[in-house]
C-alpha cells in the first residue's frame, strides 16, 4: 500500500485561548499528540485499511421535512447509522453572533460535535465569512478585500484579524466532558479555484490568497488552537497543474482536500468524472510530493436525480482514490429550499442504494473508525 502519510508533528504546549489547557508534556515527559496530530493518525490508518469515511453537513441540525428533533438524522433513517463524519459551519461567528448563516445556533454545533466525538465520528468545519469590504455575505463579490485585508497595518487587516480570532476562540471552545480539546477537520477558504467566493481567484492574487491562509493559520496558532487538521479545497481546475496554484505551503496543509459537485443528471456524469478526477489527480500529484492525506471534502448531486448516484457515480470515483473522508452537502427542508439535498430521506427513491452504499466494509460510518 502507498505510504500516503509522512509523520505526525507533535507540538508542545503553547497559549491556549479561553484559558489554559492541560500541558502535552506528560508526567513521564514523553510528548503527548495534540488533538489535531491524534486525528491525522486516525484518518491515516482509515487510508491504511483502503477504507473512507463517509460525512454529512448539519446532519442532526435539520433534514428533508424536520429542524431539531433530538437524535434524528436522515443519513440514520436511510442508512441506520449516523455518518462518519459531521460538518459545520461557522459563517457568522465572525461578527460575534449566535446563530450561523443557515440559523444554526453556535451552541447547538458545539453541543453536536461532541456527540457525534462521544459516537466516534468525527467533525469538519467550513466557514463562510461575511465580505469584512461590503457587508455581504461570501458570494458577494461586488468588493475584493483580500489583497488589503493581509497587509499588515491596514484597518481591514485588523478587522479580519478579529474574525479569525473569533473563528479560532470557537474552535478552541470544542471540548469534551473533561475539558479536552475535541479536534476537527478545518477547512477555510474553500473553493477559491472559481470566483463565487470573495477569495476566489479572480478577487485575489495566488500570493494574496496564500497570505489569507499563512495569516488564519498563524492567528489561529497564536490562539492556541491545537486541534484544528487544517483542510485544503479547490474546487474546478482548468489543469490539474493549477491545484498547487495557490497552495499555502506544507506547514500550513494537512489534508488536500477537493470540492466537486454533479450537476445534473445522468447526462451531468461525464463532466463531473472529468472534474473531480483533475482535481484528485492534482491533490495525488500533491501529495506525492509531500505525503499528505487526500479528501472529497466535498461532494453530492443535488436532489439525487439519478436514483443509484452513490453506487454508480460516487463509489466508483471513490475506488480510483485513496481519500481519507468524502462528505456531501445538508438536507436543506423541503418547506425552506426545496430539491436541496444530498443524501437521502426516508422514501426516496435513492434510499436502498445509499444504504447499500454504506453497508459497504469500506465506507466507514460513526462508530466504525478505529481510534
Ligand atoms: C450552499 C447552500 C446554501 C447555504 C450555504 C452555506 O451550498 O446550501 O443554501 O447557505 O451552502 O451552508
Amino acid at each position: 500500500m502507498k505510504k500516503l502519510f509522512a509523520g505526525i508533528i507533535c507540538a508542545a504546549a503553547i497559549t491556549a485561548c479561553g484559558g489554559a489547557q492541560k500541558s502535552s508534556e506528560a508526567a513521564d515527559s514523553t510528548v503527548v499528540a495534540t488533538p489535531a496530530a491524534a486525528m491525522l493518525g486516525r484518518l491515516a490508518a482509515v487510508v491504511a485499511d483502503s477504507a473512507v469515511v463517509f460525512g454529512h453537513h448539519d446532519d442532526t441540525a435539520y433534514g428533508h421535512d424536520w429542524s431539531y428533533e433530538p437524535g434524528r438524522s436522515d443519513v440514520l433513517e436511510t442508512s441506520g447509522r449516523y455518518p462518519g463524519l459531521m460538518n459545520w459551519d461557522l459563517g457568522l461567528v465572525e461578527l460575534g453572533d449566535s446563530v450561523q448563516l443557515d440559523g444554526v445556533p453556535l451552541a447547538f454545533i458545539r453541543s453536536e460535535v461532541l456527540a457525534q466525538h462521544e459516537r466516534g465520528g468525527i467533525n469538519a468545519i467550513s466557514w463562510h465569512p461575511r465580505n469584512p469590504v461590503s457587508g455581504g455575505d461570501s458570494w458577494d463579490v461586488s468588493a475584493a478585500p483580500v489583497g488589503e485585508a493581509v497587509k499588515p497595518g491596514t484597518a481591514l487587516n485588523d478587522t479580519l484579524r478579529v474574525w479569525l480570532g473569533r473563528a479560532a476562540d470557537f474552535v478552541c471552545s470544542l471540548t469534551d466532558g473533561s475539558g479536552r480539546r475535541i479536534p476537527v477537520l478545518f477547512r477555510p477558504w474553500h473553493e477559491h479555484t472559481g470566483s463565487w467566493f470573495w477569495w476566489g481567484k479572480e478577487h485575489c492574487t495566488p500570493e494574496e490568497y496564500k497570505a489569507l491562509w499563512r495569516l488564519t493559520r498563524e492567528v489561529f496558532e497564536a490562539r492556541g488552537v491545537d486541534n484544528a487538521v487544517w483542510v485544503y479545497s479547490p474546487d474546478r481546475l482548468d489543469s490539474v497543474g493549477e491545484y498547487a496554484e495557490r497552495y499555502p505551503g506544507d506547514g500550513y496543509v494537512d489534508i488536500l482536500g477537493a470540492d466537486a459537485y454533479h450537476f445534473g443528471g445522468t447526462e451531468g456524469i461525464s463532466d463531473f468524472n472529468a472534474r473531480a478526477r483533475r482535481q484528485l489527480d492534482g491533490a495525488m500529484a500533491l501529495s506525492a510530493r509531500n505525503g499528505k492525506l487526500i479528501a472529497l471534502s466535498e461532494t453530492g448531486s443535488e436532489g439525487l436525480p439519478v436514483s443509484d448516484w452513490y453506487s454508480k457515480v460516487l463509489a466508483p470515483l471513490l475506488a480510483e482514490y485513496p481519500v481519507a473522508y468524502v462528505c456531501v452537502w445538508r438536507n436543506a427542508r423541503h418547506d425552506v429550499k426545496p430539491g436541496h439535498f444530498y443524501a437521502p430521506y426516508k422514501g426516496h427513491p435513492a434510499e436502498a442504494d445509499f444504504r447499500s452504499f454504506t453497508e459497504n466494509p469500506r465506507v466507514l460510518m460513526a462508530g466504525e473508525i478505529k481510534e
